[in-house]
């Protein structure tokens, strides 16, 4: 299949018309534009009214820290998180692109798995688009291939609402695996080439420590789909399953998880410690530039 977006450096990925350097790994920022999400739940979105300068005082220190993609999230989905109307989180959302996009050059993705949400989205300046459903929502496939843009698709078993109950895989690393291979197959068939996907195996989403930690081990096997690959082990469960910390004492073993992807191929790494995790990157990106 060829693929209409422009010629591409090795390791470069076109977001609209912003390149992407995948050559080395970079920062994805989260900003939740939510009442209830899993860490930073209230701080930019409170009594349904969005929080415009806190929000871009966030967006500001995020860009500074180098990262390459802001992450504009308007639905929860932590563990048992009550589901969003579309409506109410496309007005987060706008509201969000509203503030942020004129502003910042950063790429701009979104935390979506409405295809409403995609297309409105999209057309409002979001470059990016993170399904935490890997486009498996009735019509998302079909509103993501027509915005153009490249599209992040994650691993979850089942929905925020039960996936925690018990997860059982016979491998997980299979699993994952077979399920990437299914969902590159149909975007595929939806006129979204390979070089515009990236794969995220979903940690935390319906799967136990154990699975976590074996996932992230086992995370280079995921390369020779041929994509490159997102994390998100910020801030997240499997820390405290080791350590008995809070979401804000989380930073240090956050940093650790992602240098540790980051070594394993990781190429995009979701966080929301920019700073910190900025200066650790640094340190791995200087030591693989001096080669063997
Ligand atoms: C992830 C995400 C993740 C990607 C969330 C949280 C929960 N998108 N959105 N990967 N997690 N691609 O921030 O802890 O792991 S929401």
């Amino acid at each position: 299949m060829t693929s209409a977006a422009p010629p591409q450096a090795a390791g470069v990925m076109f977001c609209g018309d912003k390149p992407l350097d995948l050559s080395t790994p970079q920062l994805m920022g989260v900003l939740n534009i939510t009442p209830d999400s899993f860490s930073d739940g209230g701080q930019l979105y409170r009594d349904g009214e969005l929080r415009a300068d806190v929000l871009c005082r966030r967006a500001e220190a995020m860009v500074d820290a180098g990262v390459a993609v802001l992450d504009i999230g308007g639905e929860s989905t932590r563990p048992g998180a009550t589901a969003v109307s579309e409506q109410e989180e496309l007005d987060r959302v706008l509201a969000a692109l509203a503030v942020i996009e004129s502003r910042f050059d950063a790429i701009i993705s979104l935390d979506t798995s409405s295809p409403r949400v995609i297309t409105e989205g999209a057309a409002a300046g979001a470059a990016v688009i993170n399904d935490v459903r890997a486009l498996r929502r009735p019509g998302a496939l079909e509103a993501a291939a027509a915005a153009g843009l490249p599209v992040c698709l994650m691993h979850m078993r089942g929905e925020p609402g039960d996936m925690q109950d018990q997860p059982h895989y016979d491998s997980v690393v299979d699993e994952v695996s077979t399920f990437f291979a299914e969902r590159i197959k149909a975007v595929e068939l939806a006129g979204i080439p390979r070089s515009r996907v990236l794969l995220d195996p979903g940690f935390g989403f319906g799967k136990t420590p154990e699975h976590n930690f074996t996932l992230l081990r086992r995370l280079g096997e995921f390369l020779v789909l041929g994509c490159p690959l997102a994390v998100g082990l910020s801030r997240k469960s499997m820390i405290a399953s080791v350590i008995d910390r809070t979401m804000d004492q989380r930073v240090s073993a956050s940093i650790a998880l992602a240098l540790m992807a980051a070594e394993r191929g990781a190429r995009l790494l979701r966080v929301h410690d920019v700073r910190e995790s900025s200066d650790a990157l640094a340190m791995l990106t200087a030591m693989e530039q001096v080669g063997l």
